[in-house]
């Protein structure tokens, strides 16, 4: 470390020495936080705080702060753009295309007949709370940090000699978020507090009002492109409608209501309490329940409702630790460590501190009855915000929720399963009507209301029929974590179904293949050279296709048999199981084959690595089979070699599928790169835009190097980095519900202890060494680095 660090680090320790001693616990906290000295300028320097449903970014501007606010269900339009276009008669006629080699046609065809263009609306931001403090100019001893073992983002300074700071949380139990903003100076603060929302192409979108001098309301109803019949590309004059209240609360300051601002005074200390109720969850009682919200939480002191967030939040948060070294790192400013990195220097803490964040990320924006985690999970300061924030199933939605099991949130799913069955209603309505299909079928992207239907402006992108196919697998796997009959019997194995249907219908015989065939496919968003030598991406047959038909169907077959369930359908899906297209092909160079034949490439270094699924997040690519496993390695090899894995999401799936393959050399290679391209100074991952799926699925990367269980036994630290040389993880969950604890010092295993949720036997693979153990219902069971059983049990 150079002299000028490290002076500059002992200064940083004094002044959050000195903080602590005058703001007692509010001081920040410099381990497992992300830590800055200077305010947000940039929206993606701002920290996020949210309960899964109503989040913030708070800037921590010393005079005029900015928090940007959100909630999950701001969307214009409903349900009722009906569900499908096309019918039977044109995927004859496509069919028939592509069987005739005429690619291009099949291409344009698909879009034309079956899709609705520029479906284009919007996750939106919820507005601005603006605070305007007087007199505050010059600032010294700046703090601004987020608390990832408290969900508390903090802000703390001095000026004219006294201390100000703020605290931001949003709180899960009371559905509320809070500010508290407090000083020592005896003359109080002095701020006026302002709500707005950005306009709709020049259209107010809000209301505001002040029923009382203590409370700010804006309410409105969310539209796009300006809601008026006469806008472009087309109006959407109507929407969720909602209802925020901001309340302020101050036993020393004094109040009044200003044309649109409320003025406080004199105020030591003032919260501030802003809830939000919206007519997608509460339908025509929103702002009764608004009301109401405030009113019930006249009775909470602040305290009260910091203790309850507190332990809420920690419960969750506190069943995964992780340690990789470095951690001396921990009391740098986040943004200067992300410098540091990138100037050269390793730093293990760091991808420590991303780990901790996808968690953090993923308990802030998907709890029990919310909405899942959309593209940006909860945070978007735009009315139209990049590719919608909506939620695209051929890759990103899935990549959300990919830390869930592994890293101890696998409840944090439910929001996933609840609105992924409300997907797949509307998708039995589109398999009925635009392909004459039972079952269920979804295409590439979805958004709040859950349309199913084909949204492709061309069909390399939009023309893909696996949403619902790949979506399911989270069921399935979500059993095998939990090892939940009943989520099994109710969830999994009806939504495992309903596409399967989908699928036995789909399925064409193919005489010459003697195969069953999925015709058309696509690739997700990339294309080939057709026979005309013009790129083309409707294909007779793809890899990522038959590959999650055949996992669905393995998976139904296994879910039935655990269930006892036998019937004339479950036998026709094992039939076209057996006859089902391979679907990893290796090709003549030994890579494998992405379409039905070894087409030209326009983009060999392209972002999806779709026909790679079965390798991760699929299961079926594994080290037995030899010849697979170097061929999906060839595969990652050429695609890197021509600049693949550019985007933040798609480096997050390489490093996956490095783990997948073992090879911990290129996964210490892909989290440089990460690091030093994909991560914005406030930790968000940079498509670029912002998208958060980068964020969840880095989590799950780290999971996945650390410790794997698709194969039926427990590979221990499978592609360990040489740089995490010592360390721990304590908390990760393997499938079968076994917590694992892993220590390991010098890059070797020194302690294993595994707590199984019922009695099972299990395989466990470490280096060559395979034992099998029998693991008692909630006993650890401790093995030393050799995989031999400490004597103590
Ligand atoms: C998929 C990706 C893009 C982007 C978009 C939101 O379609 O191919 O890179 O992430 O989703």
């Amino acid at each position: 470390m150079d002299k000028v660090l490290r002076i500059k680090i002992l200064a940083l320790f004094l002044h959050m020495g000195c903080a602590a001693i005058l703001f007692g616990q509010d001081a920040p906290t410099a381990a497992a936080s992300l830590l800055y000295t200077a305010p947000a300028t940039e929206w993606m320097q701002a920290l996020p705080v949210g309960n899964g449903r109503l989040g913030a970014m708070v800037f921590g501007h010393p005079s005029g702060e900015r928090i940007q606010l959100n909630e999950d269900s701001m969307w214009p339009g409903g349900p009722d753009w009906g569900d499908s276009r096309g019918n039977p008669a044109d995927l004859r006629e496509i069919r028939a295309l592509l069987k005739a080699g005429k690619t291009r046609e099949a291409d344009s065809l698909i879009v034309a007949r079956f899709s609705y263009k520029s479906v284009l609306r919007s996750h939106q931001t919820m507005g601005d709370l603006y605070i305007d403090f007087k007199g505050i100019n010059t600032v010294q001893e700046y703090y601004r940090s987020l608390d990832l073992g408290s969900a508390v983002a903090k802000v703390t300074f001095r000026t004219g000699g006294y201390e100000h700071s703020r605290e931001v949380f949003s709180s899960f139990p009371d559905g509320v978020l809070v500010i508290r903003l407090k000083t020592n100076d005896p003359n109080g603060m002095d701020f006026d507090l302002r709500l707005s929302r950005p306009e709709d192409q020049g259209r107010a979108t809000v209301g505001i009002t002040m029923p009382a001098d203590s409370i700010i309301r804006m309410k409105g109803m969310v539209t796009q492109y300006g809601g008026m019949k006469n806008s472009q590309p087309f109006p959407i004059d109507y929407g969720v409608q909602f209802d925020t209240r901001l309340k302020v609360r101050t036993s020393s300051g004094k109040l009044n209501a200003g044309n649109d601002v409320l003025q406080v005074r004199d105020a030591k200390e003032a919260v501030l309490l802003v809830v939000c109720r919206t007519s997608f969850y509460e339908a025509d009682r929103y702002e009764e329940d608004a009301a109401n919200a405030l009113v019930k939480l006249e009775s909470r002191t602040y305290n009260e409702i910091k203790a309850a967030h507190l332990q809420d939040y920690s419960a969750l948060y506190n069943r995964v630790s992780l340690e990789l070294g470095g951690e001396d790192a921990d009391s740098l400013p986040t943004d200067r460590r992300l410098e540091r990195y990138r100037e050269g220097q390793d730093d293990p803490g760091l991808a420590a501190l991303l780990f901790r964040y996808g968690r953090y990320l993923l308990i802030a924006s998907s709890r029990q009855g919310t909405n899942p985690a959309n593209l940006q999970g909860l945070w978007n300061e735009h009315i139209q915000a990049p590719w919608n924030a909506d939620y695209h199933l051929n890759v990103n939605l899935q990549m959300n929720y990919w830390p869930a099991n592994p890293t101890g949130l696998g409840e944090l799913q439910m929001p996933y399963f609840d609105f992924i069955d409300r997907v797949l209603e509307r998708g039995r309505a589109t398999a009925r009507e635009q392909y004459g299909m039972s079952g269920s079928v979804v295409h590439h992207a979805t958004d709040l209301w859950a349309p199913a239907w084909m949204r492709a402006e061309r069909a390399y992108w939009g023309a893909w029929i696996h949403g619902g196919g790949w979506a399911v697998q989270h069921y399935w796997e979500h059993f095998r974590y939990t090892n939940d009959t009943t989520f099994l019997r109710e969830r999994a194995y009806p939504a495992l179904r309903s596409v399967a249907e989908f699928y036995v219908d789909w399925l064409v015989w193919d005489e010459e293949l003697d195969l069953w065939v999925s015709s058309p496919e696509t690739s997700p968003e990339n294309s080939y050279f057709s026979e005309a030598g013009i790129p083309a991406a409707v294909s007779y047959g793809s890899a990522m296709g038959h590959q999650i038909i055949g996992e669905v169907f393995d998976n139904l077959i296994a879910a039935a048999e655990i269930l006892g369930l036998s019937d004339d359908f479950l036998k026709e899906v094992i039939a076209k199981r057996e006859k089902l297209h391979p679907g990893t092909l290796i090709g003549a160079d030994g890579r494998i084959l992405e379409w039905n034949k070894a087409y030209g490439e326009p983009e060999p270094g392209h972002r999806h690595i779709s026909h790679l699924y079965a390798l991760y997040p699929g299961v079926t690519i594994t080290a037995a089979d030899t010849s697979v496993f170097h061929a999906a390695q060839r595969t990652i090899d050429h695609r890197l070699e021509h600049g693949g894995a550019g985007t933040g999401w798609s480096r997050a799936l390489m490093i996956n599928m490095n783990a997948r393959l073992l090879d911990a050399v290129s996964l210490r290679e892909n989290i440089r790169k990460f690091m030093e391209i994909s991560v914005a100074p406030n930790l968000f991952d940079e498509h670029p835009p912002f998208q958060i799926d980068g964020n969840f699925g880095f989590t799950a990367g780290v999971a996945e190097a650390l410790l794997q269980s698709h194969e039926g036994f427990l590979r221990i630290l499978p592609a360990l980095p040489a740089s995490w040389k010592t360390g721990s993880v304590k908390g990760l969950i393997a499938r079968g519900a076994v917590r694992v604890d892993i220590d390991w010092e010098n890059g070797a295993l020194t302690k294993l202890a595994l707590r199984a949720a019922h009695r099972q036997s299990c395989f466990v693979y470490y280096q060559g060494k395979r034992v099998k153990l029998i693991l008692p219902a909630g006993q650890p069971v401790v093995l030393n680095g050799s995989l031999l059983v400490e004597p103590e049990n």
